[in-house]
């Protein structure tokens, strides 16, 4: 073996270092960084529109109404107004919508607060585990805590440089780029924070507990 062993050595730790921190970043995956087809996950087509889909009513939550309540397994829980949610940092972040429907849509251009921002205020309690999402509309939907709190992950008050408008969730919706869109929960107004996982309003009805597109994760 010798030194040339120990190249080969050197070389392939830092491939196998390389991927890992590709896949940590979940390139090749999503994200501009990966070329179109490595982009659409399976079952996917592209759409350059942006579909509504909704269960036929669009809560009118004027920001001077808009609250969000973070509550449960948290060490602080908190009721934010939109000026004080407005004031925690803000991030702008592109992103790929992948619809259980079939349709994706890629490089959309988000403003909004990262849930890491928001997760360092609200401290979960170790026994958190899940995340349920509550909507003006009545509309609930459970994430795994480690999926919300991924680093792409943003509570968002625009899309490409305007305000979210009311039918795409106005003021605040969730966007979860790796999971399907139907967690994505519009008019957002409640956080839980919970030990148990729990379906909301699809989950209940037959998709799937989590939800990766990658993994077509649709039903059951
Ligand atoms: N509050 C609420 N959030 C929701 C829904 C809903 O009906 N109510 N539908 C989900 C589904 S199934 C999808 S695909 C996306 C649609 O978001 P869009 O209408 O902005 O494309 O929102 C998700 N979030
Ligand atoms: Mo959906």
């Amino acid at each position: 073996m010798g030194e040339d062993g120990g190249v080969l050595g050197r070389v392939m730790a830092k491939l196998v270092d390389t991927k890992q921190k590709w896949a940590r970043e979940g390139r090749l995956l999503t994200g501009e960084q990966a070329p179109p087809a490595q982009r659409l996950p399976p079952g996917q087509r592209e759409v350059r529109n942006w579909p509504v889909l909704d269960l036929g009513i669009q809560p009118e939550v004027g920001r001077a109404n808009w609250k969000l309540e973070v509550e449960g397994l948290v060490e602080n829980p908190m009721v934010l107004d939109f000026d004080a949610f407005m004031a925690l940092p803000q991030v702008e972040a592109k992103s790929d919508i992948h619809c259980v429907t079939q349709w994706s849509r890629f490089d959309n251009t988000w403003n909004g607060v990262a849930t890491r921002e928001l997760l360092a205020r609200a401290k979960p309690l170790p026994g958190a585990r899940f995340v349920i999402q509550t909507s003006y509309d009545g509309y609930t939907t459970n994430l795994p805590l480690a999926d919300f709190a991924g680093e792409d992950v943003l509570l968002a008050h625009r899309w490409e440089g305007q305000d979210i408008t009311r039918e795409h969730g106005g003021p605040v919706r969730l966007v979860l780029p790796r999971l399907y869109f139907w967690k994505s929960a519009k008019w957002l107004t409640k956080l839980s924070f919970v030990a148990e996982d729990s379906p909301g309003f699809w989950e209940v009805r037959g998709y799937h507990m989590r939800g990766d597109p990658w993994k077509e994760e649709r039903y059951g």
